[in-house]
């Protein structure tokens, strides 16, 4: 165990990761509080998941305008976003246009990352190791280390034995990845794998898909931003903030009241196809009950699969593709380009691994229960250990010795997402019970951070030094998150990362609250109101 001693460098916190949270935590600290603040982050730059998910078609599904920092008018101002998604060039030059103007490089230790962290009760302080040994310590840590960021590369048998390129989409190579000529595999059909194979097959000699579980993918409908929009949008960001600020999503704009099922078939037709047709996100927000009405989800899903039936001409591929075990929404859907069209392309093969499992990879390749591929690349699209891998990659040591990791064996448990019992001055940024991976990120990151910078604020003015949730606050606050999706369609989805249901062996506990971002927002300033009701401070 780390203990403290004169060798290491003090500081009054220490925030983990450098993307939209780490970033925005740290100017809040520094420049807000006056803390003397250190950012440590594994990789070479700033941009946490825009740094490492570098795939071809990465972009994001929150409108450009609203996928940004809200917090400095000046930066919405001078800012200005080339495209209505923006991809991921974009957002990484985003984020370092931030990090310069706000001055923060010379508090960011760059390709450190954390290994290990542990409290000192009679100090009150952390200290945290990285793992090539160096230590800091400081009073308050917040984790930033983002909720998709641990990649989960299956085990499958064989895998070391490839002699070609072997890559995952989150963890992509600096280096222009050549697909010409080559014979690709592409496994995992989520929202990377979605934006990842329209691209690969446009230059890949012959692209093979392994799909096992069909996913639910509108037309992101992507386009070139105009002046008038941008200009338009820079001269009512009050109302842009506003309306995301009331919606549950955190999107400037909310689900009419109406129901899919009670609308007359025709109207129905009408408005799904107008959504269609305008593509994005809001498509899963032209009713008001698709996620809590299975007979209303039934005909959104119904919907769709009369698209993709429509565009994809190989009735064969058609019904892999749109054979859907969950209901729509209940798992993370995409947007995409052109992602059913590529499958009416000669060059382009769709392999139903729940009929025709994957055994091996191969020294050339990869085979199934009944054939055998050669393969010169074999990419991995199969998403993230998703809101806990990354924190309890550290190895988080708090009061008595008591390890996060033994506390969560169970599924994690948070008070507001925000703290644990048993960890004092130790914050998550969108952990898990937050809304955080339902939501627009930026918009949930911008709330947890300021109300964690005004909680140290608080705790400064009133000459505490320590603050930890109590526990039977936090095993209602679980109740309340399991309560939340009760309400849902979610539940059904057994195999969504939301429930933990992708990493083997990892304790099923469906982990964002689904109760909204308005409504959380509330509950959070509800309980700062009250004098941080469910926390105890001490001096
Ligand atoms: O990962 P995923 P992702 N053998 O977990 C399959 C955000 N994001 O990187 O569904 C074979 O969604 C798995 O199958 P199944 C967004 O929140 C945002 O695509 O588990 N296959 C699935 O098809 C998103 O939801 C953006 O049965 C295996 C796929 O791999 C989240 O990140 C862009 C397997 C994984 O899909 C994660 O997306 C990209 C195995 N052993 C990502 N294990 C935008 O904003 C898993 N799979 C646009």
């Amino acid at each position: 165990m780390s203990s403290i001693n004169n060798s290491e460098t003090f500081y009054d916190a220490i925030v983990i990761g450098a993307g939209f949270s780490g970033i925005q935590q740290l100017h809040f600290l520094r420049d807000k509080l006056g803390l003397k603040t250190l950012l440590l982050e594994a990789g070479e730059a700033v941009g946490g998941t825009w740094y490492w998910n570098r795939y071809p078609g990465a972009r994001c599904d929150s409108e450009s305008h609203t996928y940004c920092f809200y917090f400095s008018e000046q930066i919405l101002k001078e800012w200005s976003w080339s495209q209505k998604y923006p991809g991921q060039e974009e957002i990484l030059s985003y984020l370092n246009f931030v990090t310069d103007k706000l001055e923060l490089r010379p508090n960011i230790l760059f390709r450190t990352r954390v290994a290990e962290m542990n409290y000192f009760q009679s100090q009150n302080r952390w200290v945290v190791k990285s793992t090539k040994g160096e230590k800091f310590s400081a009073s308050y840590v917040i984790s930033a280390v983002g909720c998709l960021s641990s990649a989960n590369s299956p085990n499958i048998k064989g895998r070391d034995n490839f002699q070609g390129e072997l890559y995952h989409t989150g963890q992509w190579p600096h280096e222009k990845v050549d697909f010409k000529n080559k014979k690709v595999a592409v496994i995992g059909t989520g929202s990377s794998g979605i934006q990842a194979v329209p691209l690969i097959a446009k230059s890949a000699k012959e692209l093979t898909v392994f799909q096992r579980t069909p996913n639910f993918s509108v037309p992101a409908r992507n386009a070139d931003l105009s002046k008038e929009f941008l200009s338009q949008f820079k001269s009512k960001t009050s109302y842009y903030r506003e309306k995301m600020k009331a919606a549950r999503h955190g999107h400037p704009w909310q689900a009419p009241d109406i129901s899919v099922r009670e609308t007359l078939s025709t109207e129905r037709e009408e408005i799904l196809e107008e959504a269609w047709s305008k593509g994005g996100l809001r498509f899963r927000e032209s009713f008001g009950d698709t996620l809590t009405d299975l007979e209303s989800n039934k005909l959104m899903s119904d919907f769709i699969k009369r698209k993709i039936l429509e565009i994809v001409k190989d009735p064969n591929k058609a019904k892999i593709l749109s054979n859907f075990d969950h209901p729509f929404g209940t798992k993370r859907p995409a947007l995409d380009t052109d992602y059913f069209e590529t499958f009416n392309k000669k060059n382009v093969n769709l392999i139903d691994i729940r009929q025709d499992p994957i055994q091996e990879i191969t020294n050339v390749g990869l085979e199934t229960e009944s054939q055998k591929f050669d393969f010169d690349m074999i990419i991995f699209a199969t998403g993230f250990d998703a809101l806990t891998g990354s924190l309890l990659k550290m190895e988080i040591i708090g009061e008595g010795g008591r390890r996060l990791a033994d506390d969560w064996k169970d599924g994690p448990r948070t008070y507001l997402g925000l703290q644990v019992a048993g960890f004092p001055n130790f914050f998550i940024v969108t952990g898990p019970g937050s809304p955080s991976v339902l939501t627009n990120m930026p918009q949930a990151i911008d709330q947890n951070v300021s109300w964690i910078t005004d909680c140290i604020s608080y705790m400064k003015e009133n000459n505490f030094s320590k603050i930890e949730p109590k526990k039977e606050f936090m095993s209602d606050w679980m109740e309340q998150v399991q309560k939340a999706v009760e309400g849902t369609l979610f539940p059904i989805a057994k195999h969504s990362w939301y429930l933990g249901a992708n990493i083997p062996g990892k304790p099923q506990v469906f982990m964002p609250y689904v109760g909204g971002l308005n409504q959380y927002r509330k509950i959070c300033d509800d309980v700062a109101a009250t004098g941080y009701n469910g926390f105890q401070f001490s001096t």
